[in-house]
């Protein structure tokens, strides 16, 4: 079985996308791969009561419990192991990861980032689009590396910036293509493995 470990740190829809398309698709079934874990770096990420409804092992690994980012990633990093992974999805996860992560999932760690890169990595993404007038905003699902939000791109999904947009309204339009394109580009990427 090819495990997916998807890390959150919040609201987790994006990692529910990923959980129902896995359902849906029967891609255990079908592409013997399945939703292993769920981690986070918040205790209150409101995705792990989602995940554990839906009977995938969580675990919680708080950065604040760590002296350096090396540490939470080494701890981090023997948590996602257990589960021998083919593929850790970022869905969410608001922690810069160090180099020494980056190179130990070479090849099998994806992220989704709000914005048409290469415009507007890092954060607050949809108030820096509005900013700058951008008609046009979306989200991207790329291959991580050691530069933020700077590795190869697999999907993108675009949608129009409205006149009376705010950041949230506009990161609400932005969302419901991320639950589009990440399954999709979850899906490629494990079909692409065998
Ligand atoms: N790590 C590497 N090495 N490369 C990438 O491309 C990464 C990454 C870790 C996360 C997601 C990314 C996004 O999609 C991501 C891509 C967090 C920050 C950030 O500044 C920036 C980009 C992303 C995620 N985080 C602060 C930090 O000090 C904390 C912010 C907070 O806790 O709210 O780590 O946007
Ligand atoms: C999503 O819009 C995702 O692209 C973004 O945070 C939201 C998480 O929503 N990610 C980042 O900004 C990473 N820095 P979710 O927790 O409901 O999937």
């Amino acid at each position: 079985m090819k495990n997916i470990v998807i890390l959150i740190s919040g609201g987790g829809s994006n990692m529910a996308a990923i959980v129902r398309a896995a359902q849906q698709g029967q891609w255990a079934q079908r592409h013997g791969a399945q939703v292993a874990a769920v981690i986070s770096n918040k205790a209150d990420a409101k995705g792990l009561q989602f995940a554990q409804e839906n009977g995938i092992a969580t675990a919680v690994l708080d950065h604040k419990g760590f002296g350096s980012r090396e540490d939470f990633d080494a701890a981090l990093m023997q948590r996602i192991d257990q589960y021998q992974p083919a593929l850790v999805v970022l869905a969410g996860f608001m922690r810069i990861l160090t180099p020494g992560f980056v190179a130990h999932y070479a090849g099998q760690l994806l992220n989704i980032h709000p914005s048409l890169l290469p415009a507007f990595p890092g954060l607050h993404t949809h108030q820096r689009a509005l900013d700058a007038g951008c008609k046009f905003a979306g989200c991207t699902v790329h291959e991580v590396t050691q530069e933020l939000d700077a590795g190869p791109i697999l999907e993108q999904a675009v949608v129009p910036v409205l006149p009376d947009d705010t950041a949230e309204t506009l990161a609400a339009r932005v969302l419901t293509q991320e639950h589009i394109i990440y399954p999709r580009a979850v899906l490629n990427f494990i079909k692409n493995k065998s």
